[in-house]
């Protein structure tokens, strides 16, 4: 999976914003992948936003991805869905699922990067990098080092997330991440498109 800045959509730091207008501005700021995140939202809602986000990515050649929600993920012809360590086993994700059909999973630990790496995910969330108020049950900062000793450990691409700002978006890169997964400071912002092309072009340096 080729990785740039993943944006994920959360409706409650941005009051006022919806999941769409969230991914149009950071498509237009040059966002890679969109992540619809919506833990609050009905089976019907979200397949509405996820069909509109879908056109969305299509138009701008980038990756929609689904978190926790397969069913909606299958349903909008999402390119794929991202599961946490509580959510659907990636193994029974991929048989509803076949490749090319992408699968990320969350990791905080080395062990549990091997397993999914084993298991077939095509790309890992390794984090939280730094400390974060927008996951409360994120566990304990990681630090960029468990990216470096996850980068060793396995081939899949490294997408961190956490607490990851424009100061300290290089080290979490130079630790070996390949792409970059950012709410709060891009989401936070008044700007959103102009937030996502700060990071966006820190990406391709
Ligand atoms: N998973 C681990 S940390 C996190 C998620 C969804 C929140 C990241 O948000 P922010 O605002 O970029 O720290
Ligand atoms: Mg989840």
């Amino acid at each position: 999976m080729d990785c740039g800045l993943y944006i994920i959509t959360d409706e409650i730091l941005a009051p006022g914003c919806s999941h769409i207008q969230i991914a149009r501005e950071s498509l237009s700021g040059g966002a890679k992948i969109i992540q619809l995140r919506e833990k609050r939202r009905n089976g019907r809602e979200l397949y509405a936003i996820a069909m509109e986000i879908r056109s969305l990515c299509s138009r701008y050649n980038a990756r929609f991805i689904v978190n926790d929600r397969l069913d909606i993920a299958l349903a909008s012809q999402a390119d794929g869905v991202h599961l946490g360590q509580d959510d659907l086993p990636l193994s029974a994700a991929r048989r509803l699922a076949p490749r090319p059909f992408i699968i990320g999973v969350s990791v905080g630990t080395v062990e549990e990067a091997v397993r999914a790496e084993r298991e077939g995910a095509d790309y890992l969330g390794v984090g939280p990098v730094y400390p974060t108020g927008t996951k409360p049950d994120a566990g304990p900062p990681v630090g960029p080092e468990l990216i470096r000793i996850i980068r060793a450990a396995v081939t899949i691409p490294i997408v961190a997330i956490g607490g990851i700002t424009l100061s300290n978006a290089g080290d979490v890169l130079a630790a070996g991440a390949d792409g970059i997964a950012v709410i709060s400071a891009v989401i936070c912002s008044p700007d959103i498109a102009a937030a996502s092309r700060k990071f966006a072009d820190l990406m391709v340096r």
